[in-house]
């Protein structure tokens, strides 16, 4: 109760808020996240998921990767949540400058955000490798670099605004956890299930779920 206080009295005083994300903002959506007990690390498959979703793996087993990717990444019947919906009437309110996130759901816009910026791309878009050659979702995958002005973008937003709020990420994966070093501003806020490394950095720690927390915050 007493965190809840002081998130909202950060937020009442902050105007160019920027919320960096990962999949723990979606779990309250149904869709796994990767490293929770549940998630999707914790699943039995014939490869690790790591190795499915890398590009060589896609590549040689396209078709392993399709099943995959199909059954536990492409979540087309998912609802935004009250963390989503949250974000955007910040946006909305002048408040809260751009989403940065490492989803690729699509959940942040489908909640009525703008200004979003995904770091790992989107499972709503497709393109062909070449004319006439296999269809990849225009989602990163391990071994593949990030989108230049989508980073620049993210960056940019992250070293200009006065409040970051990381919320739902275990910031293990890389380079998109090392983005939150540009933060200058005044207040960093951490809301996750579990500790992260970010923890002993910010001035306020919130271990719950996003959605219920920022539910209880009124703008
Ligand atoms: P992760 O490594 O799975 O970490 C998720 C974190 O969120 C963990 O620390 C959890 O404790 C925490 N968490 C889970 N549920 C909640 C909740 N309701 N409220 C607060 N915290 C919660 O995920 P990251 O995003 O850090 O890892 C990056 C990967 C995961 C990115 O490449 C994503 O593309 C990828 N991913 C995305 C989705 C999606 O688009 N929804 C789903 C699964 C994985």
């Amino acid at each position: 109760m007493e965190n809840i206080e002081k998130l909202q009295e950060i937020i009442d005083n902050s105007n160019n808020i920027v919320f960096f994300g990962g999949a723990g903002v979606s779990t309250e959506s149904g869709i796994p996240d990767f490293r929770s007990v549940d998630g999707l690390y914790n699943l039995k498959y014939k490869y690790p998921p790591e190795q499915i979703i890398s590009h060589t793996f896609f590549q040689y087993k396209p078709e392993e990767f399709y099943k995959f990717y199909k059954d536990k990444m492409m979540c087309l019947d998912a609802k935004p949540n009250k963390a989503h919906t949250f974000l955007a009437k910040l946006e909305e309110k002048g408040k809260l400058s751009a989403v940065v996130t490492q989803n690729i759901d699509g959940l942040h816009q489908a909640g009525g955000s703008h200004t979003v910026y995904e770091l790992h791309g989107s499972i709503h878009r497709n393109y062909c490798t070449k004319c006439g050659g296999i269809i990849k979702p225009d989602v990163v995958l391990y071994e593949e670099g990030l989108d230049d002005e989508t980073v620049t973008n993210a960056i940019n937003a992250i070293s200009n605004c006065d409040t970051l709020i990381i919320a739902g990420t275990s910031l293990v994966v890389y380079p998109a956890a090392s983005f939150i070093r540009y933060f200058k501003g005044n207040h960093l806020v951490l809301i996750n299930l579990s500790e992260t490394s970010a923890d002993k950095m910010a001035d306020l720690v919130i271990h719950g779920k996003v959605g219920e927390v920022l539910s209880q915050i009124k703008i």
